[in-house]
């Protein structure tokens, strides 16, 4: 039947001009659909006389054949053809290097505060901290000092502004972390009121503080570490033992001598500096200043609300980043807060 010759080949032209695969399954209808054209000639044959009905039956069944065959075949194209455009698109240069995972690494002064934690940590100092803009009371009043101490001018302190540009209500940049402490302690006697014996304290306060000094040796923003150890008979003689050993573990060696030197503070009295001299390598026979130490003044521990006739207690207060350039053999603290990386990775 010639008919039959065209719906295959007009099938086929139709399904070549196609390259959706929906637009293609609504094409098929067209011939093998419900009333499709080859459906239409299967539904025709019950007409035909019986000796016809044979041959045309196997005819319109070779262009039906014919048919799906060519739409398969017009599917699998597609899909292909489809699947070739995602590789295209998808497709990886195998050949490009690769991208180097950069490794970060902790700051030289991160790193001493992290180990001065740690050792202190091991006789059973808790890390306390505090707010950095902090109140005149903290930072001053509760730690003994004057109200005409040179320390509180507006030369050594940065005080806060208000929006107005006046000087806001006795607010400032801490100047060092003993705030923390007087903080902490006056915590502590609230959270234990209840009880006839106060725990020890025993804490450290690593933290920024700033200063209005700014040379190779300062800088308006260093960081402190200071302890702190309240309790019934906290002497003087446990306050050198618990500095020479820590000293030792933090240099990792025996070979140094540290000397209790008579100083000043108004939060301490007595009062003492810490120096420290290695008897071997390139420091060999130097005194280091290293660190400011003291028994707590029982007025700082009066105002925390402390009996200073039942407690005593030692503070001491150390310079992390001084620390870390005599560790580390680094002569300008400025390098520290550069933020160059050619300076800071050689300690990553
Ligand atoms: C130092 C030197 C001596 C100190 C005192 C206190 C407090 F809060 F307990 F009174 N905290 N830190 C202290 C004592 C700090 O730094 C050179």
């Amino acid at each position: 039947m010639d008919n039959l010759d065209q719906i295959v080949s007009e099938a086929k032209a139709a399904f070549a001009a196609i390259s959706d695969p929906d637009a293609l399954e609504q094409v098929k209808a067209r011939f093998l659909g419900k009333s499709g054209q080859i459906t239409e000639l299967l539904k025709g044959l019950g007409k035909l006389p019986p000796e016809e009905k044979k041959t045309a039956g196997a005819a319109i069944n070779v262009a039906k054949t014919a048919v799906e065959t060519a739409l398969n075949e017009r599917r699998e194209a597609i899909r292909k053809a489809a699947l070739e455009a995602r590789l295209a698109e998808e497709a990886l240069d195998v050949t490009l290097p690769g991208r180097a995972e950069v490794r970060g690494g902790l700051h030289p002064v991160t790193r001493t505060l992290e180990r001065i934690e740690s050792l202190f940590g091991s006789i059973g100092f808790e890390v306390a901290d505090g707010p950095e803009i902090e109140e005149d009371f903290f930072n001053f009043t509760a730690l003994n000092t004057p109200e005409d101490h040179p320390a509180r001018s507006m030369h050594d302190t940065f005080y806060l502004q208000n929006p107005d540009g006046t000087l806001a209500d006795k607010v400032l940049l801490r100047t060092h972390t003993s705030p923390i402490q007087a903080r902490y302690m006056q915590a502590h006697v609230a959270k234990f009121a209840h009880l006839e014996r106060m725990p020890e304290i025993r804490i450290i306060a690593p933290g920024r503080v700033y200063r209005v000094d700014s040379d190779a040796t300062h800088s308006p923003m260093f960081h402190q570490v200071e302890g702190l150890w309240v309790g019934e008979n906290v002497s003087f003689a446990d306050l050198k033992g618990v500095i020479a050993d820590f000293l030792k573990s933090f240099f990792e060696t025996d070979d140094l001598t540290v000397r209790f030197r008579p100083s000043f503070f108004p939060f301490t009295e007595p009062s003492a500096e810490i120096d420290v001299a290695f008897m071997s390598g390139a420091l060999k026979g130097r005194w280091l200043e290293i660190a400011g130490c003291g028994m707590v003044h029982p007025n700082v521990l009066k105002i925390a609300g402390i009996d200073p006739e039942k407690y005593t207690g030692f503070a001491f207060g150390f310079g992390p980043d001084r620390l870390t350039m005599l560790r580390y053999g680094v002569n300008d603290l400025r390098l520290f807060f550069e933020g160059d990386l050619r300076f800071l990775r050689q300690f990553a």
